[in-house]
């Protein structure tokens, strides 16, 4: 069953009655342009049907039926746990410790609310910032799986922030909407991450790429040729600790910048002459990846633009090999993923995408060709790993929405 239906079900099931507004946000693959976002730099995501949804409804509409019992807060369900997500109105202020803040997947909710209580998204109607957040129940359903780098976060705190400012009445620009989930994310979960997830979950174009300048945060839509399956394969590796690595990437590329004397490495084409005398060997090979990656990115635009499947997917293979050796964010299940890949029928190419370490590939298949791709992938990737991947077609969809239900 859709994971739309479910969350209607679930919806019904927790609560009683019909949900009134079905809010679906996709996960997102990266085709290339990675751990660029946080150096100002361009990425090539796309956004994918796998999906969060959450079918809800507001609970203070007394006239409609509501259950003022229900009291000033969003409570939310979710079918991948059974201890409901419930958060107070208003939220609490942006500066409460860690350690008073909700744990595990609540937290990114209880950050998105503060983040629209804080930033006075919601008080068009000239009261008090945080004051028009409206409380409403729901339940959340999800087909993208959990800490693959497909983005789970980043569509439920789009999904969450689209439900609150619908209900507010207010329509944010979707760079807003990124931006408020970008700050839940860093400021309040704690995670250090770009915008990247953010901005591709909301923005996603049916058919289309996003190239995404992370400075200027202009999106451009990049067509994606009929006949080019994107494959995601979920290598099914996860990894503890990736935060950490992650906050020691984005400290090396600031430290190479800042010796570089550039405000960012998006400021550079290429490594000066003299790098290797004014980095150390560390930042040196993370600057190398990063500038590479960048113009890797308008590449890949503008092969798939023309259509190139073959010059895309070499691109891809060139950045896989830059993020296992040059930015060291591979892990042995996604390098064993990409040279399968490669080595299938109607593969173009194939990179590690996301965060790194585990999680998922991406790669570039002759739509004619997917059931021979999969015929031999699968038990080439099981011969090197021991594992089982599973292997996702993806469609390009459009960005986070909100549907009105038929009220009963
Ligand atoms: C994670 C982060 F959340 C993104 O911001 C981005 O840096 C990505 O890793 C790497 O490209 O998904």
């Amino acid at each position: 069953m859709p994971a739309a239906a479910r969350a209607v079900r679930a919806f019904v099931a927790a609560h009683g009655r019909e949900p009134t507004l079905l809010v679906r946000s996709p996960a997102r693959v990266n085709l290339i342009g990675e751990h660029t976002d946080y150096n100002d730099g361009l990425c090539l995501p796309v956004a994918i049907d796998r999906e969060l949804c959450i079918a809800l409804r507001r609970t203070d509409d007394v006239a409609a039926g509501a259950d003022p019992a229900a009291g000033a807060h969003l409570r939310l369900v979710s079918e991948q746990d059974p201890t409901p997500a419930v958060i107070e109105l208003p939220p609490p202020p942006a500066d409460t410790p860690p350690s008073a803040r909700a744990t595990g997947w609540t937290r990114y909710v209880q950050g998105v609310a503060v983040q629209l209580a804080a930033s006075g998204q919601l008080a068009a109607s000239g009261q008090p910032a945080g004051a028009d957040l409206v409380p409403w129940q729901g339940a959340l359903a999800s087909d993208i799986p959990l800490g693959a780098g497909l983005s789970s976060s980043a569509a439920l705190e789009l999904a969450v922030a689209v439900a609150c400012t619908h209900l507010a009445g207010s329509v944010p620009a979707p760079t807003e909407l990124a931006r408020l989930a970008q700050r839940a994310e860093n400021a309040w979960v704690g995670a250090a991450t770009g915008l990247l997830d953010q901005l591709a979950c909301v923005g996603g174009i049916a058919g289309h790429a996003l190239r995404i300048d992370c400075r200027t945060l202009t999106v451009t839509p990049v067509p994606l040729p009929a006949g080019l399956a994107v494959v995601v394969i979920d290598t099914g590796s996860r990894r503890e600790l990736v935060t950490s690595a992650y906050a020691d990437r984005r400290a090396e590329c600031e430290r190479a910048a800042r010796a570089l004397g550039v405000p960012a490495l998006r400021d550079l084409d290429a490594l000066p002459a003299d790098a290797a005398s004014r980095l150390d060997p560390v930042a040196l090979r993370r600057a190398r990846f990063v500038i590479a990656e960048n113009a890797r990115v308008d590449a890949v635009a503008e092969a798939l633009t023309r259509g190139d499947a073959e010059a895309a997917g070499r691109l891809l293979l060139a950045g896989h090999r830059g993020i296992r050796d040059d930015f060291e964010v591979s892990g042995p299940e996604l390098d064993a993923a990409v040279a399968a890949a490669y080595a299938a029928p109607g593969c173009f190419g194939a990179r590690m995408t996301g965060g790194g370490f585990a999680g998922c590939a991406v790669a570039l298949v002759d739509r004619a060709r997917l059931e021979a791709f999969t015929e031999t992938f699968e038990p080439a990737y099981f011969a090197r790993t021991g594992r089982e991947a599973v292997l996702h077609v993806c469609s390009a969809v459009a960005g986070t929405s909100v549907t009105v239900l038929p009220d009963e």
